[in-house]
């Protein structure tokens, strides 16, 4: 690894981070946590603290896999540090009985230009998941003397940045009209977003707004990224907008609900995959209309997640792209499979199964150091600075 810069999730990948599972734990219900449960008493089935042992083998294993394949294809392979996740910890404000882990690197660092943006996280087992980045960072820095590191702001996570009586998901009646109306668990107390909210396109980011990321959150990014920077080989200032799928029950993370697969060429449209079962909000269409088709992702092969894991099947567009054309994608998940192949993709198939409890699939579980590839305008429709800031119905 010798250069850090990022501008999509499609361009040909040279060094990734790949998390690590060891002490991942299920987290308390704390209220950012509490709203990925279906009930009360479903509850039960996320016991809090450590996993059986075989659950990290299991992962390890798989992990063992992908980092092959990365490595097959010239990837250079990356990890946070390994820590104790299976500790109390607390702030002035809040205690929590365990944290989470350096499982899914996806969720708190992203690289956007030559910028390496450390996310302030929604819940509070997840305060201190920057410690496992500091080391690999400081190295980042080092190598690509161009390169910069921003920590946004810390969220105090008290009492007041979340809705408190949020309903559980089998409420889902009460639990719609409120996400329709974007009242999410998270409140505009802090600034809050999660790194796996953002999906790049070139000049243009898009970031979901829901349970882990808030407007505050979305208008410190757009703050941050709005000045050009050709040192870092940022031509013009990044546009930010604002996005949301209103009927998604748990509005959290793009990466397993709107996915770009294939990149806008002189011929042709790009590709977006989105889950049938999360659109796009109507009013939000317009945008990618004269550069990208939305298509329905194909449906996931699985209508339940494996045990422990509080992730939807829609994980099944959660891929990873290693080239614009090429892919890896969850072996079980032959709609997609299928379809990719459809429509020209490379499809490289690895089994991830055992690591969806450990927080989600390829794209969770790594986080793109380097693409190549520069800041190129997919949006020339859109002025130099036109933003969606807040869609409305
Ligand atoms: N971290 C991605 C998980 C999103 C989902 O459960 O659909």
């Amino acid at each position: 690894m010798s250069t850090i810069s990022c501008f999509t999730e499609w361009d040909k990948l040279e060094a990734i981070i790949v998390g690590v599972p060891d002490y991942n734990c299920q987290p308390d219900h704390e209220p950012g946590v509490k709203a990925k449960i279906f009930s009360a008493a479903s509850a039960k089935d996320f016991p809090v603290g450590l996993r059986p042992p075989g659950a990290y083998v299991a992962a390890q294993r798989e992990l063992d896999n992908l980092i092959r394949v990365l490595t097959f294809y010239g990837v250079k392979v990356e990890h946070p540090e390994v820590l104790d996740w299976n500790q109390g910890i607390s702030t002035p404000w809040w205690t929590a009985p365990v944290m989470h882990g350096a499982s899914c690197p996806r969720d708190i660092i992203t690289v956007i230009g030559k910028d390496i943006i450390e996310s302030g996280m929604s819940s509070r087992c997840r305060f201190f998941e920057y410690a496992a980045y500091r080391g690999l960072i400081g190295r980042c820095l080092e190598l690509d003397p161009a390169s910069r590191w921003t920590a946004a702001p810390k969220p105090v996570l008290w009492d007041k940045a979340y809705r408190s009586d949020y309903p559980w998901k089998e409420d889902s009646e009460k639990r719609s009209s409120m996400i329709e109306r974007k009242e999410f668990v998270t409140t505009e107390e802090d600034v809050i977003f999660e790194a796996a909210d953002i999906m790049k396109f070139g000049r243009d980011l898009f970031v979901r707004h829901g349970f882990t990321t808030n407007l505050k959150g979305i208008d410190w990014l757009r703050r941050h990224l709005s000045w050009p920077n050709a040192d870092a080989g940022v031509d013009a200032p990044f546009r930010v907008h604002a996005i949301d799928f209103p009927n998604d029950l748990c509005p959290l993370h793009m990466d397993a609900t709107f996915f770009p697969i294939k990149a806008p060429d002189n011929e042709r449209k790009g590709v977006i995959y989105n889950s049938p079962a999360r659109r796009l909000r109507e009013s939000l269409k317009p945008i990618f209309r004269d550069s990208f088709d939305i298509l329905d992702a194909p449906q996931a092969q699985w209508t339940d997640s494996p045990p422990r894991s509080m992730c939807s099947p829609w994980l099944s567009m959660n891929m990873l792209h290693i080239d614009p054309s090429t892919i890896i994608v969850e072996s079980t998940e032959k709609n997609t499979i299928k379809h990719l192949e459809s429509l020209g993709m490379k499809v490289v198939q690895c089994p991830f199964r055992s690591c969806y409890e450990m927080g989600g699939s390829f794209h969770c579980h790594t986080s793109d150091l380097h693409r190549q590839g520069m800041q190129v305008d997919y949006f020339k429709h859109l002025t130099t600075t036109q933003v969606t800031r807040e869609s409305s119905a």
